[in-house]
């Protein structure tokens, strides 16, 4: 095929720069952010592509074979995220996954705040699963300008002015979106390079996977029990067939869901009533995501999840997200059971196997 006719290979750096000419007026700010980003989720997939041969695993503050200091993986990231933010300059806070505290940067001037979860999922890593880093950003809305103040983190997640992520599987590919659809690149090691190669996702309108951690069905709501039994029960032979896929790594599960449809699930429990993903670094992120390739986000009253209230930097949440049909029918059965008590508890199951 002669070169001109070849579709040219287009650089995360190309887009950004393409995108940031279709806003008369953009700064350009944004797009050096996401460029900035990037770069250290080059960095950070060197590292986790490279973590068993070098002994990176181990605790932070002891030595590696080369007698340098091992940073644990996630450490690793957070610093390297920090370092990318900084760098942009136009970053006045930062809310991490890794930090009790918000941190807030040398640039207290900058206009935006974000919120990462570094390197979700790392309690995998030692088994070879795919982690991710998360990120979510907001412009800064406090009227005072000189630096950034509490009421700039706590803002809904519909305040979003781009949101991501970074899959570290079995190629790397960075996903985003700054609220005109979502899109994918992945990296090619070889030249260090992210090339667009899901271009403008869009997630099924219906998806056959459910994911959900079946191990906590007992504590979940009667309405989420009876919604995977519904799922259960839908043999093979009917057109809305169903499978259980869940990786236990929330980027790996989100990017299934976003590319094959279907639903992933984090619910309130019994045992975990706030859920256990959190809010600002996982949930809202995933959130803008989803809604941006067409799906639904929403909480445990069917109500979106982005406008959840804000009251805590790391507060958790429990999220259903997905192709819309699924979430459609998932919100149906939690509002048909909601005055239902929940399924045998575990007294009652301990009773009934003892
Ligand atoms: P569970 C990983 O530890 C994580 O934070 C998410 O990436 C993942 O979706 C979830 O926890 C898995 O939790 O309770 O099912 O092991």
């Amino acid at each position: 095929m002669s070169p001109q006719k070849q579709d040219r290979l287009i650089t995360l750096e190309e887009f950004i720069i393409q995108g940031q000419n279709r806003f008369r007026g953009a700064t350009g700010d944004l797009s050096q952010l996401l460029r900035d980003i990037g770069l250290a989720a080059k960095i950070i997939s060197r590292e986790v592509n490279k973590a068993g041969i070098t002994n990176i695993l181990g605790v932070a503050g002891s030595t590696n074979v080369q007698g340098e200091a091992v940073k644990k993986l996630d450490v690793f990231s957070n610093n390297q995220m920090l370092h990318a933010l900084a760098r942009s300059k136009i970053v006045s806070l930062v809310i991490s996954e890794e930090n009790e505290e918000m941190i807030r940067m040398q640039s207290s001037t900058g206009k935006y705040v974000v919120f990462m979860d570094p390197l979700d999922g790392s309690s995998n890593i030692d088994v070879n699963v795919s982690i991710g880093t998360i990120f979510g950003i907001y412009m800064r809305t406090s009227d005072n300008e000189d630096y950034p103040v509490d009421v700039d983190a706590l803002q809904p997640g519909s305040q979003q002015v781009a949101a991501g992520y970074v899959l570290y599987g079995s190629s790397t590919i960075m996903v985003y979106t700054t609220g005109m659809g979502v899109n994918g690149f992945t990296l090619d090691p070889s030249i260090g390079e992210f090339f667009l190669s899901h271009s403008d996702i869009k997630i099924p309108e219906f998806g056959s996977f459910y994911s959900i951690n079946e191990g906590n069905y007992s504590s979940w709501s009667p309405g989420l029990q009876k919604y995977i039994e519904y799922c259960k029960e839908n043999d093979k032979s009917t057109s809305r067939p169903y499978t259980s896929r869940y990786i236990g790594s929330m980027v790996a599960d989100v990017h299934r869901t976003l590319l094959k449809g279907g639903t992933f699930i984090y619910p309130e429990s019994r045992t975990k009533p706030n859920g256990k993903l959190r809010l600002m670094y996982e949930c809202n992120p995933m959130a803008f995501i989803i809604e941006q390739a067409g799906g639904m986000a929403i909480d445990k009253n069917g109500d979106r999840l982005m406008d959840r209230e804000v009251k805590q930097i790391h507060q958790r949440s429990e999220v259903y997200l997905g192709s819309r049909e699924n979430i459609l029918a998932c919100a149906d059965f939690m509002k048909k059971y909601k005055s239902q008590k929940s399924g045998p508890s575990e007294k009652k199951l301990e009773e009934a196997f003892h």
